[in-house]
């Protein structure tokens, strides 16, 4: 875990379970002086982390801000690779410009890069993505999986599976549903949408970008007009606000579990999982793609995660990107 020294304190007391941790023994666990330990504290302290002074005993973590800082972070962390370098902003632009930036400078497998809020969130075709400060998960994974380019679509299909497997984790009884390609509802309202890039050669993949963003604690009046009525949150949907530290542990943990499935077996065992927790297969629907509108039925997904769908003439389509509106 490639941690600082601040988020390892903060390790250490969120491990701590409530008791309490002395200076001295924090400063020899991690080899810095007792006066470092406490500036390190006058900074959590800032950020909105409040602890108690229990005379003789030490400090006590007994209160902490609603913040997706890598030590919350890395506290639910049970993944192998992914997460392990977590690089962590109150605001950015993009994660996805990050994680670019970061990955061509040669960031690591797994690499996450996660912020508080975005100003220039962005989806498909550079349309904005609304990031509401506080409220949800925006961040982007940089993986490197040994995958030719025609195979990264499918890597959107094994990060929307392994999200809505972390949501029916967490929130038992939910149903969510994935709609092709990259969005997942509730009830037929939009909750998280994700955006994969790539940095590639003509013949290998050098870093697959998924950008997952997932309204988590937001009320309906957090969104901008217009998104009222076709966004949701997992707050209003559950009427309780998640942990979003623990939510992003869990999606990471399924993306790395699907991804090796995906590695050691092929797409197979993905496009079944998929077309489980699939809205759209089955569905009448409407997809506008860059050339012409299709209508017809979903009748499901290839071996290549290409969506299929028969016309209303009767012939099978083969749609490769497109918006879908699906019929209610
Ligand atoms: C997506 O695009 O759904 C992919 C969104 C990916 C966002 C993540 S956040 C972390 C990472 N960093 C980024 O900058 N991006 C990624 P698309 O299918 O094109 O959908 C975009 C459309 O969704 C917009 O045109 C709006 O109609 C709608 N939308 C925007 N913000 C939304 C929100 N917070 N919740 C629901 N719908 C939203």
């Amino acid at each position: 875990m490639n941690l600082t020294m601040k988020d390892e304190i903060l390790c250490k007391f969120l491990e701590s379970e409530n008791l309490p941790i002395s200076g001295q023994q924090l400063a020899e666990e991690l080899g810095i002086s007792r006066t470092a330990i406490w500036k390190h504290l006058q900074t959590l302290q800032d950020e909105g982390y409040v602890f108690e002074t229990i005379k003789k005993k030490g400090y006590v973590l007994v209160s902490k801000p609603d913040r997706v800082d890598p030590a919350r972070i890395s506290s639910f962390l049970e993944t192998q690779n992914l997460g392990h370098t977590i690089k962590y902003f109150e605001e950015c632009g993009s994660t996805q410009v990050i994680a670019h930036e970061m990955a061509r400078d040669g960031a690591e497998d797994g690499t996450i890069v996660v912020a508080e809020s975005q100003t220039a969130g962005k989806g498909r075709m550079a349309r904005p993505w609304e990031s509401t400060k506080g409220k949800g998960i925006w961040m982007t994974l940089t993986i490197r999986p040994n995958i030719l380019p025609h195979q990264a679509p499918q890597y959107t299909l094994i990060a929307a599976v392994a999200v809505v497997v972390a949501m029916k984790t967490l929130i038992k009884n939910s149903n969510p549903v994935i709609k092709w390609p990259n969005d997942i509802l509730f009830n037929g309202k939009k909750c998280t949408g994700i955006l994969t890039e790539m940095i590639a050669e003509i013949d290998r993949v050098q870093a697959l970008l998924i950008g997952i963003g997932i309204n988590v604690n937001q009320q309906l009046t957090d969104f901008p007009e217009e998104l009222r009525e076709i966004a949701t949150s997992l707050s209003i949907e559950e009427n309780r606000e998640l942990d979003r530290a623990k939510l992003i542990a869990t999606i990471l943990y399924y993306i790395e579990k699907y991804s090796d499935i995906y590695l050691q077996q092929g797409f197979q065992p993905i496009k079944t999982l998929w077309e489980e927790n699939s809205g759209t297969i089955g569905k009448k629907i409407k997809a506008t793609t860059l050339r012409e509108v299709i209508e017809g039925t979903a009748i499901g997904i290839t071996e290549d995660g290409v969506l299929e769908i028969k016309d209303l003439s009767g012939e099978i389509r083969r749609i490769y990107s497109a918006d879908i509106e699906i019929e209610k």
